[in-house]
């Protein structure tokens, strides 16, 4: 009895002194109302769908482990949905957010609670509309601190700031796309990107209100990069500035300096900077990176980078950094291949070493029989030649209900013709169409081989794959060999991420552990492409644990 009690005193006196010590999850609520909003830029003014009335919308902050409740009101004519991009939402695909594919939209004053929980996760991601090209300006920041008292594996920053770069269109985008999916056309592109919804000063009709950062000197900043933009791949750079990467997609990498940063569509990356300067104003500059032959939009958006106390006397003294060519591919892929996972005791790249189930998809365009379209074709884009249909349902409400007839489990798990694929285009350039899910079960250990394609040009593809993070072990520039690249797989420090850039004319490799059941989105992250049919989905099944199960829906999951 005595003995008993002294003990309980003792883990009674243990836990209270550990107690203060143990991070405590909190709840984190959020009201998101979507609303029309008049924003001038470029000399138009126009009102453009907003959360909160703010271009970027606000800023979702949590720390590791904290559930995040985001009540979704719309007030728009527009259906919405809100995809929290890079979240793994363990179990929880109901919040994930891709029209019809794990919900039904919120309609025009519906409302929607997402409810997820931030687990195993922290960094810079982006949350973004994921329905019609309503992301051009319906996204924000999703910014996951580590858990309290944990500490970044790099320098404490002096201040830490976010810098989403996105695009911005005179035109009224829903409009030009509902015409061109009718025409059959493409697109046009966006008439300026911007820093924190700004496009900067080098512009004939400018915004009076650059974006500016503050920085004193002798300090290292943290800056949070996110690339909203709906089809723009960019640049980054920091006028006689050197930055040093930490953190893509909110997983942390080796530190690795570069003059600029690549990042596509979907793509997070964290810098440190380092203000070695005394004084002075320096611009900070995004561009595209875009080495096909496409229309683009190839202006500079720029904002500031000033030291306190810099006196403003003229303001075209400020310094312009020297960004790579529009089509620098080497650069860019340069940058890619250098990024490595941090790979640490704390922090282990938990590579599978082997694979259970191998994919081989080829992502490429393709042109369709279209009789109500100007030429009598359309351009659409396909993996392994089937075009992405979207259903009137959302799957994982089909999956989950066993709703039969809206989509088959049967996306092939090779491409159906072999052909020289980034040799001379086929003449044949039609795909297939459907709405087909390549099934995995629960824990399986999954490569996937993407292979660009020359049908119609060879082109980068930001992929992005929903519910996981994955590591890219391999990439190449013309055909995947299975038989010789394998071996040159790194499967120790590969970078992990949720978006990786498949290469102009190459290949890249990624595995991941199908740990999270439910149906997950897989699609270009360059909305045209998208759009083109540049899609399909994973159905991960459900394990036979008590903890892999995908949960039942929300009471108040919309309905179509
Ligand atoms: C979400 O907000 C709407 C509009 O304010 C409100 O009617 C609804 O009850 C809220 N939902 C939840 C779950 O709080
Ligand atoms: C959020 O979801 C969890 C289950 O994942 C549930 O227990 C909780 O009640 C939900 N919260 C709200 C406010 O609906
Ligand atoms: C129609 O075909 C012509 C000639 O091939 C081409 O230049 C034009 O871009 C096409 N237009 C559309 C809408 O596909
Ligand atoms: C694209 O831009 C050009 C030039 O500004 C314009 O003439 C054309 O109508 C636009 N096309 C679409 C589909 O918006
Ligand atoms: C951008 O494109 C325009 C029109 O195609 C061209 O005249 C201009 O030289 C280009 N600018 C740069 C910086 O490449
Ligand atoms: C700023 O400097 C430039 C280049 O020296 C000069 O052409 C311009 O007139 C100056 N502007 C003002 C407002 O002082
Ligand atoms: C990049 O574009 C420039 C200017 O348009 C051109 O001179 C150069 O050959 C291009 N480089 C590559 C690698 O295509
Ligand atoms: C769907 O089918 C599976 C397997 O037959 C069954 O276990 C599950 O309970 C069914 N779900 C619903 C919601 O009917
Ligand atoms: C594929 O096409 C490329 C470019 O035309 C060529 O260099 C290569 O030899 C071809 N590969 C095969 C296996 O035919
Ligand atoms: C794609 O499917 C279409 C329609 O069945 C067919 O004509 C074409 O040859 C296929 N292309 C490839 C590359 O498999
Ligand atoms: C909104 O979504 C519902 C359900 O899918 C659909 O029936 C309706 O037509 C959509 N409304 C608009 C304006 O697109
Ligand atoms: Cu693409």
């Amino acid at each position: 009895m005595a003995i008993q009690s002294t003990i309980s005193l003792v883990v009674m006196m243990v836990v209270a002194v550990l107690l203060p010590f143990v991070a405590v999850a909190k709840t984190r609520n959020y009201n998101f109302n979507i609303q029309l909003q008049k924003v001038s830029r470029l000399c138009h003014t126009k009102s453009i769908v907003t959360v909160n009335g703010k271009f970027p919308g606000p800023t979702v902050y949590a720390r590791e482990g904290d559930t995040v409740l985001v009540n979704v009101t719309n007030h728009v004519k527009y259906n919405i949905t809100i995809h929290w991009h890079g979240i793994r939402q363990f179990r929880t695909g109901w919040a994930d957010g891709p029209a019809y594919i794990t919900q039904c939209p919120i309609q025009t004053g519906q409302s929607f609670l997402y409810n997820y929980t931030i687990s195993g996760q922290r960094g810079t991601l982006l949350w973004h509309a994921h329905i019609l090209w309503l992301r051009v300006t319906v996204h924000g920041a999703i910014v996951i601190l580590p858990k309290k008292r944990a500490l970044y594996p790099f320098p404490k920053p002096h201040k830490e700031f976010t810098l989403i770069l996105g695009e911005w269109w005179n035109v009224d985008v829903e409009s030009i796309v509902s015409k061109a999916q009718s025409s059959g056309e493409s697109v046009n592109t966006s008439d300026a990107h911007t820093i924190n919804g700004k496009p900067g000063p080098l512009f004939s009709c400018p915004t009076k209100d650059t974006f500016t950062l503050s920085v004193k000197p002798g300090k290292t900043y943290l800056l949070r990069i996110i690339n909203a933009a709906l089809n723009g791949e960019l640049f980054f750079d920091i006028a006689n500035h050197q930055m040093t990467v930490v953190e893509v997609d909110a997983l942390y990498t080796k530190p690795l300096q570069t003059k600029s940063v690549v990042i596509a569509p979907g793509q997070t990356t964290n810098v440190l900077l380092f203000t070695n300067k005394k004084t002075g104003r320096y611009f900070m500059a995004a561009r595209a990176f875009q080495d096909a032959p496409l229309p683009l939009n190839n202006q500079t958006a720029t904002a500031i980078l000033q030291y306190v106390g810099t006196t403003i006397t003229n303001s075209s003294f400020i310094t312009m950094p020297k960004i790579p060519s529009i089509n620098d591919t080497l650069f860019a892929s340069n940058f890619r291949n250098s990024l490595r996972s941090l790979n640490s005791i704390k922090f282990p790249a938990k590579v599978p070493k082997s694979v259970d189930r191998h994919l081989f998809f080829t992502v490429g365009l393709a042109i369709n029989p279209c009789p109500t379209c100007i030429n009598g074709t359309r351009l659409n884009a396909a993996i392994n030649n089937i075009t992405f249909v979207k259903p009137t349902i959302s799957l994982l409400q089909a999956h989950y209900f066993n709703i039969s007839g809206v989509f088959t489990p049967d996306f092939p798990d090779n491409p159906p013709t072999t052909f020289n694929y980034t040799g001379n285009p086929l003449s044949n350039l039609q795909s297939t169409s459907g709405t087909r899910l390549t099934r995995i079960s629960y824990n399986s250990r999954v490569q996937l081989v993407l292979q660009d394609t020359s049908l119609l040009s060879t082109e980068n593809h930001p992929f992005h794959l929903h519910g996981f993070n994955f590591f890219v072990v391999g990439s190449g520039i013309g055909n995947y060999n299975p038989n010789k690249d394998p071996a040159n797989f790194n499967l120790v420090d590969p970078p992990e991420r949720n978006t990786v850039d498949v290469p102009k004319g190459g290949w890249v490799a990624f595995r991941f552990k199908a740990d999270n059941p439910g149906v997950w989105f897989m699609h270009c992250h360059l909305e045209l492409h998208a759009t083109w049919g540049l899609e399909m989905a994973f159905l991960v099944e459900n394990g036979k644990g008590l903890d892999q199960f995908v949960l039942p829906p929300p009471k108040d999951l919309p309905k179509c």
